[in-house]
Parts: C-alpha cells; sequence; structure tokens
C-alpha cells in the first residue's frame, strides 16, 4: 500500500529482509512464470520485481547493467555477435549498442510480460529494443542454448533471475555446457552470480563447473547494488579455449570506442579503471571460493 514500507524476505537470504517505501503500485500481473510488480520508491524511483525479488530500480540499475554488459565487452577486440539471456527489460541491451562493433544481438527472454512493462514504465531500460542489431526470442533460455549453432557467439551474457522459480536450471552444467559449445574458441561468458556475503557455496558450485566447461579461464568480479539483497552481486566470468583474454586488463577499454562513452545516456557507473577492480577479492572470498 501507498507509503507503507515493503519488506523483502526470501530463502535465499533467510534471517534478514530489506525494505523500501513504497509511493505508490503502479503495476501488479502474473504472468505464465512469475508475479510482475513495478511500484514507485521514495528512495530508489521506480522498482521492477518478479516474484518477491527486486529485478531493477531506476537508481542504481546502472552498477549492475553497465558492469554485466561491458566487463566482458571491453576484454575482446571488436565483438560482434553477442547473446543476452534474460534481460527482458532492455537495460543490458542498451549498454551493449555502445559497442559500435557489434553487428548482432540476440536476447533470449523465457516472459514476455517482463518486455512489455519495461516498455511502459521504463523507456530508459527498454530503449536497448529498439536498435536494430536486436534479434527478440521470446523462449527458455535452456532449449534455446540447446539449438544453438556451434561458435555462434564472440560472447554471452547471462543476466538471469536468482535460481527459483524460471531460472532454476541456468545454473546447472548442462546449461553452461551448451553455453561453451555456442561460444567461439576464445569467446567469453559473464553470468550473474549473487553475492559473496550470502552465497558462496553456490558460487563455489558455478565455478567449480565453469572451471569443467571453460579451458580459457574463469574469474569472479563483483559490484555494488544497494537494493540488491546484501547489497553487493557478482559475476562469473569466464572464457573458453583459444585467443588467451586478459580480463582484468581491457584490451577494449571503453573510454577507446568511439561514442560510447558519451553516447545517448552517459555511462554512470562503469569505467576501466572500476573494471580492474571488480576482480579484487577480500581474503576470505578468495578462500572460500578457492580462487587463492
Ligand atoms: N536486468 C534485470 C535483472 C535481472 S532480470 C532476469 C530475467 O531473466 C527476467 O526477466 C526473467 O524473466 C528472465 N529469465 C528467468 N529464467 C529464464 C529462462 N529460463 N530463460 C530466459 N529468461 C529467463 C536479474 C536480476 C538479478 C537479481 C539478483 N538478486
Amino acid at each position: 500500500k501507498s507509503g507503507k514500507v515493503v519488506y523483502f524476505n526470501n530463502p535465499m537470504w533467510p534471517g534478514e529482509a530489506h525494505s523500501l517505501k513504497v509511493e505508490r503500485v503502479l503495476y501488479k500481473g502474473q504472468s505464465e512464470f512469475q508475479e510482475v510488480l513495478v511500484f514507485e520508491s521514495s528512495a530508489y524511483g521506480k522498482v521492477l520485481v518478479l516474484d518477491g525479488i527486486i529485478q531493477l530500480t531506476e537508481k542504481d540499475e546502472c552498477a549492475y547493467q553497465e558492469m554485466i554488459a561491458h566487463l566482458p565487452l571491453c576484454s575482446i577486440s571488436s565483438p560482434k555477435t553477442v547473446l543476452v539471456v534474460g534481460g527482458g527489460d532492455g537495460g543490458v541491451l542498451r549498454e551493449i549498442c555502445r559497442h559500435s562493433s557489434v553487428e548482432h544481438i540476440d536476447i533470449c527472454e523465457i516472459d514476455k510480460m517482463v518486455i512489455d512493462v519495461s516498455k511502459e514504465f521504463f523507456p530508459e531500460l527498454a530503449v536497448g529494443f529498439e536498435d536494430p542489431r536486436v534479434h527478440l526470442h521470446i523462449d527458455d533460455a535452456v532449449k534455446f542454448l540447446r539449438d544453438a549453432p556451434e561458435g555462434r557467439y564472440d560472447a554471452i551474457i547471462v543476466d538471469s533471475s536468482d535460481p527459483v522459480g524460471p531460472a532454476q536450471e541456468l545454473v546447472e552444467k548442462p546449461f553452461f555446457e551448451t553455453i561453451a559449445k555456442a561460444l567461439r574458441p576464445g569467446g567469453v561468458l559473464c553470468n550473474m552470480a549473487e553475492s559473496f556475503w550470502l552465497h558462496t557455496h553456490l558460487i563455489q558450485d558455478m565455478i567449480s563447473v565453469c572451471r569443467d566447461m571453460f579451458k580459457g579461464s574463469v574469474h569472479y568480479a563483483w559490484t555494488s547494488v544497494p537494493t540488491y539483497p546484501s547489497g553487493v552481486i557478482g559475476f562469473l566470468i569466464c572464457s573458453t579455449e583459444g585467443p588467451p583474454v586478459d580480463f582484468k586488463n581491457p584490451v577494449n577499454p571503453i573510454e577507446k570506442l568511439e561514442g560510447a562513452v558519451k553516447h545517448k545516456r552517459e555511462l554512470k557507473f562503469y569505467n576501466s579503471e572500476v573494471h580492474r577492480a571488480a576482480f579484487a577479492l577480500p581474503t576470505f572470498v578468495k578462500r572460500e571460493v578457492s580462487l587463492l
């Protein structure tokens, strides 16, 4: 209700809740896959919530979307073909489109309602769908990747929800196997990978699966997103066997890409310094996810 504080509880973060004050509810609907809610908050602008989990807010979405897109795309020279898994709000597409080398972007989102709602309430994100390089596929990404041609993509960005509901299979081994196959040799994956404060076991599992699948390299990077549980979110960043990728020193720095920094919408968060810093891990994380 308006003026009330909403508490976000979930078994993914037991024993704690985060809360936002609601100005007014703008949309509430039930899709085939999940409950979709949009509200205006007092502190973070409009908020998109799926099945009771915050997916983005207007104020801090930059920290997530810019990082998940540019960490992989600035790590390879001249990326041309990119696949986005999930990401129905369009924010990751908006960021990929800053790269003029990119010729073709496939996006596979399971839930059309997320796209429609984003077009209505989050035009600054949904603008990503307007670029002619974008090809939309409404489908389960598990199926889409099973049918994807081998070696098709330079980069795959998995902007998916937490592994409850429709995203359950997106953290399992067969899914990573199809991703590795769909990437060209020396291609890169950037996968949303939860918070080291809450989900070290899940991160450990994902890292060990990826070490089997991605013979180039496997890294973990992170950023600060205040409205995600615990305020941080990580990314698993991997490359397939082939030309080596030095993720920590971007070969394709955003500052040198024509027009990318001063785009229609300026970058708010990402730059090459933030890129390099994102790979610095706290000691306990290095130990627990065995990256020491
Ligand atoms: N950029 C916003 C952040 C997201 S959106 C995650 C999207 O993944 C949702 O639109 C959801 O519908 C989609 N999705 C979930 N499962 C699948 C699937 N199997 N195939 C295709 N798309 C899927 C993520 C926020 C992370 C929150 C961290 N706590």
